[in-house]
């Protein structure tokens, strides 16, 4: 459990909280909370003070804070611990660094912009200030490097959830885990790991979600929520829901099982059943998609007939076939 804050008591409390009743619950003097309530206001909170019922919370700032995020969070392993940073250079980068110093399993690194946002195979995430989640989350699981990919399909699988409870749209995964909305890239996810010859020391799941930006911020081929709603959406609920998926699916993962991982990324998959064309060292193969197997392989049946298992790199998506084949 952790520690209750100015934050979390009017947070959680139904109506005003008064100085006296905060100052006894916190353990500390009525100026302490006098002082915090105008750190939070400077923040964006707007807290009404009323002489005789107390402080109430009317709004929160679309921030990510990890004050807030805390109050809101009620996980077991993931989100342990939260740091939310103005900059950064990534995400990744700053939770690989403290992973290495033994960081605690759970612990979360969001940044509301980062200098070098990385994405897979040296190429960059591009997000604008303050509009999208820049989420890495450090784990420890009890698994080979072999099984580290299968962990990277689970998150997407749980960015996928938490976007459709939190959001209602339907984002479809395209293998082996970006996210699209209407064939446009919504989300990226960049796994990176340290690991001895039989376990992973540390995996960190770097989520990219793209939630109020304009699409003329983003690269072409972009897609964000708030685009799509045609309304802002507020990013630390978001974030909550990921997390409490994150932390659901972690149970499990973290000794090993993966049962179900497959099935359930099928039922998100976008790619099953289109026509795609696999970008593999030295060569291309084209065909229909036909899913993925237990260790996140994709299945490719080619024009030739031929079944291809692509393990790791890009795929496009072609145009899906009519049944006249055009
Ligand atoms: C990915 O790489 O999709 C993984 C991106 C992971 C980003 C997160 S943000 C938090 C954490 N910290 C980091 O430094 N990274 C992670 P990849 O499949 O290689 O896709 C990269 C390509 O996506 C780029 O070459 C662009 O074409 C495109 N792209 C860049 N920014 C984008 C955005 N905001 N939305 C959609 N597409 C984008």
């Amino acid at each position: 459990m952790k520690k209750p804050t100015v934050l979390s008591l009017l947070m959680g409390g139904t109506g005003a909280c008064s100085g006296e009743e905060l100052s006894g619950k916190l353990g500390v003097s009525r100026a302490a909370v006098w002082k915090e309530i105008q750190v939070l206001r400077k923040l964006g909170y707007r807290i009404d003070a009323a002489p005789h019922t107390g402080y109430r919370l009317l709004s929160s700032p679309d921030r990510l804070i990890a004050d807030e995020l805390d109050a809101l969070l009620r996980t077991r392993v993931v989100g342990s611990r939260i740091l939310c940073y103005d900059q950064l250079d990534s995400t990744n980068t700053t939770a690989y660094a403290l992973a290495e110093k033994g960081a605690a399993d759970g612990t979360c690194v969001l940044a509301e912009h980062q200098r070098c946002g990385k994405g897979r195979l040296g190429r960059t995430w591009n997000s604008p200030k303050s509009r999208n989640i820049l989420l890495s989350v450090i784990l420890r699981p009890r698994i080979t490097a072999l099984d580290a990919p299968r962990v990277t399909l689970a998150a997407a699988v749980c960015v996928a959830r938490a976007v459709e409870r939190e959001t209602g749209l339907g984002a479809r995964i395209k293998w082996p885990n970006d996210l699209l909305l209407n064939e446009r890239k919504l989300c990226g996810i960049l796994t990176e790991m340290s690991a001895e010859t039989d376990r992973v020391a540390f995996i960190i799941v770097g989520i990219g979600l793209n939630v109020n930006a304009d699409p003329a911020e983003l690269p072409p081929g972009s897609i964000s929520i708030a685009s799509v709603l045609g309304r802002v959406v507020r990013r630390a609920p978001l974030v909550r829901s990921i997390l409490t998926e994150l932390d659901a699916a972690y149970g499990r993962i973290k000794d090993g099982v993966f049962d179900g991982i497959a099935s359930a990324w099928e039922e998100y998959s976008g790619t099953t059943g289109q026509r795609v064309i696999a970008h593999l060292p030295g060569r291309t193969v084209q065909g229909a998609a036909q899913g993925i197997d237990t260790d996140g392989a994709l299945w490719i049946r080619t024009d030739s007939g031929l079944q291809e298992r692509v393990l790791t790199g890009d795929i496009v998506h072609l145009r899906r076939q009519t049944k006249e084949g055009s």
